[in-house]
């Protein structure tokens, strides 16, 4: 029996009904909701002006269509290591395929969201541009990439966008005045909002990790539980939703690059409108711990040393790499030091942007709170120890308030039909939407099982929210737990090789409709986890490699392989 038989119960396609014929496509693939958010604010432009748009999220774009394709915008993210969001997966293969038509009549433009701090910046919907290029199509308008300040590059593409709309194609008058609607599944009613953000009261934070004696040198990650008070907020979350958190940068560390670059905190400076006290634009406003390449270019311009420009050079990606991901700011003016001014700094700086944490409860089962489970990114620079900048804001609060906004997610929800089995792959800090999905089904009294694969360096310093599994476990909360403590023999075991030791009774489960979600690390744990799942599917379903990737690509189109992955 095929995956596929199992009635379908995806969450909505986001298309925007419209009233007039729609003559240009936008497609997104959005995993943050980010280019979601961008994709609408583009097509609500365009249709403002009078065209017909039709807007669809990128799996929920009929492929066949693309062919008959005449204008085209595709709006793509692109994740750490150069991946696409997974709902332009499947979109993404299909015009990188051998199957992708010739397109000698499509015009199409692509806006790619990334973050240049990672060297793959931007990579998908740079792929994406040459490869409709090389099937015939031509660029509408040029290509934007677009770092965590999306706006600065995305505004003047939008104008770009409209002007080559009116250029191209005819508005069209409405053919009734009916609103448009936008089926989003849920719209909170609370005025606290991304930019204007609900502070919210820190009611526990406590770390979970390491207690008694038992910390050793290989396993001391520090994780925390959070729980912060929605109280009178009117914010609404549902399971699988993210809390978005506004960093404040720490006042120890501005004050070291004030004394470093030799600037006043207080000197007022004037950037986008906005007037602050230096010291105020780096402690809310400005990104001081992840380097970005644009902010390296300058700063080599500035600096005069062979040594940092060798670290540019096209032929040295490994050290720029390293330098991205083990430097903050204050390293590098440390290391290579240079002059800035006050102005030059703020308007080369990234915005801060905020960063989103998978909710860890239910509110069903904890009321107007909202519960984190976080880890506290620490590393070391020459003795000298440097922190995440929102696990380290989140780490070292523990009264006063936290600036949060709900971050919806869609494309992460429990089954509809709470008779179907759930297999959560939860390692590390990823178990936390699944302590939101366990308290969820128990409150609801679902009737289907829940399967629960966790994993973690060690058991008696690592094994998160311990006591909650095993009550749950005992009320029947929870039906199967299977643990991968990595560190707790001399070869490491890993939550994909629990996966493939139960292969045949979890194709049994998939067989029978059950639904699977992970969460947790992208880079390496969510595709070796793919790539088990795929091994499963094909052992025991009897498939060939082919055959088990379209299963696992039908089953995400269905909704039922979720991630939720960083
Ligand atoms: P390790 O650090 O001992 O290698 C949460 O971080 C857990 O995920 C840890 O037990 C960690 O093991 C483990 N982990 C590391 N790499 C992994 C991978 N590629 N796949 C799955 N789990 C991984």
């Amino acid at each position: 029996a095929g995956l596929a038989a199992v009635s379908s119960d995806a969450t909505a396609t986001v298309s925007i009904e419209t009233v007039i014929a729609p003559q240009l496509t936008i497609v997104y693939g959005s995993q943050t909701g980010n280019a979601k958010r961008h994709a609408e604010a583009l097509s609500t432009q365009l249709e403002g002006a009078g065209f017909g748009v039709r807007l669809l999220r990128a799996d929920a774009y009929p492929l066949r269509e693309l062919k008959n394709e005449r204008h085209l915008v595709v709006v793509v993210s692109t994740q750490g290591d150069g991946d696409p969001s997974d709902d332009a997966r499947a979109f993404v293969e299909f015009i990188a395929g051998k199957r992708a038509p010739k397109l000698p009549d499509l015009h199409y433009a692509v806006l790619g969201l990334g973050d240049s701090s990672y060297p793959q910046f931007c990579a998908i919907g740079r792929q994406l541009d040459e490869r409709l290029s090389e099937l015939g199509a031509t660029r509408w308008f040029a290509r934007g990439d677009a770092d965590l300040d999306i706006d600065t590059v995305a505004t003047p593409w939008f104008i770009t966008a409209l002007a080559a709309a009116k250029d191209a194609l005819k508005p069209q008058v409405p053919l009734a005045t009916v609103t448009p609607l936008r089926p989003h599944a849920q719209q909170t009613a609370s005025t606290y909002t991304r930019d204007n953000p609900f502070p919210a009261g820190i009611l526990a934070n406590q770390c979970i990790t390491g207690r008694g004696n038992h910390r050793t040198p290989s396993s001391d990650k520090e994780i925390r539980h959070i729980e912060l008070s929605l109280e009178g907020s009117g914010l609404k979350y549902e399971p699988g939703d993210a809390l978005g958190v506004w960093p404040v940068n720490p006042p120890k560390l501005v004050a070291a690059l004030l004394a470093t670059l030799q600037l006043d905190g207080d000197a007022v400076i004037t950037h986008d409108t906005q007037a602050l006290p230096l010291r105020e634009w780096l402690s809310t406003k400005r990104e001081i711990t992840r380097l970005s390449r644009p902010f390296l270019t300058q700063h080599a311009a500035r600096a005069n040393s062979a040594a940092f420009d060798a670290i540019l050079a096209p032929d040295n990606a490994a050290a720029l790499t390293d330098l991205l991901a083990n430097r903050q700011l204050i390293d590098l003016l440390r290391e290579f030091p240079a002059t800035w001014t006050a102005d030059e700094l703020v308007a080369t700086l990234r915005p801060l942007t905020p960063r989103l944490y998978s909710i860890a409860s239910s509110a069903k089962a904890v009321g107007e709170e909202a519960h984190l489970t976080v880890a506290h990114v620490e590393y070391m620079v020459d003795d000298d120890p440097r922190w995440g900048t929102a696990s380290n804001f989140l780490a070292r609060s523990d009264e006063g308030t936290i600036p949060v906004f709900i971050e919806h997610n869609d494309r992460f929800r429990l089954p509809k039909d709470d008779s179907r089995d759930v297999i959560l792959i939860g390692p590390g800090t990823g178990v936390a939407p699944f302590r939101a999905f366990v308290q969820e089904r128990a409150k609801s009294g679902a009737s289907g099982r829940n399967w629960l694969f966790f994993g973690n360096p060690h058991a008696h310093s690592d094994f998160l929210y311990q006591v909650e599994w095993q009550d749950a476990l005992k009320s029947g909360a929870l039906h199967r737990l299977d643990l991968a403590f990595s560190r707790d023999q001399d070869h490491k075991i890993y939550v994909q090789d629990r996966l493939r030791e139960r292969g045949a009774e979890l194709y049994d489960w998939l067989k029978s409709g059950a639904s699977l979600y992970v969460c947790g690390d992208a880079t390496r744990m969510a595709k070796d986890v793919h790539a088990a799942l795929l091994d499963i599917i094909a052992t025991h379903g009897g498939k060939s490699a082919d055959a088990a990737n379209d299963a696992l690509n039908d089953l995400q189109t269905q909704g039922r392989y979720a991630r939720d992955v960083y």
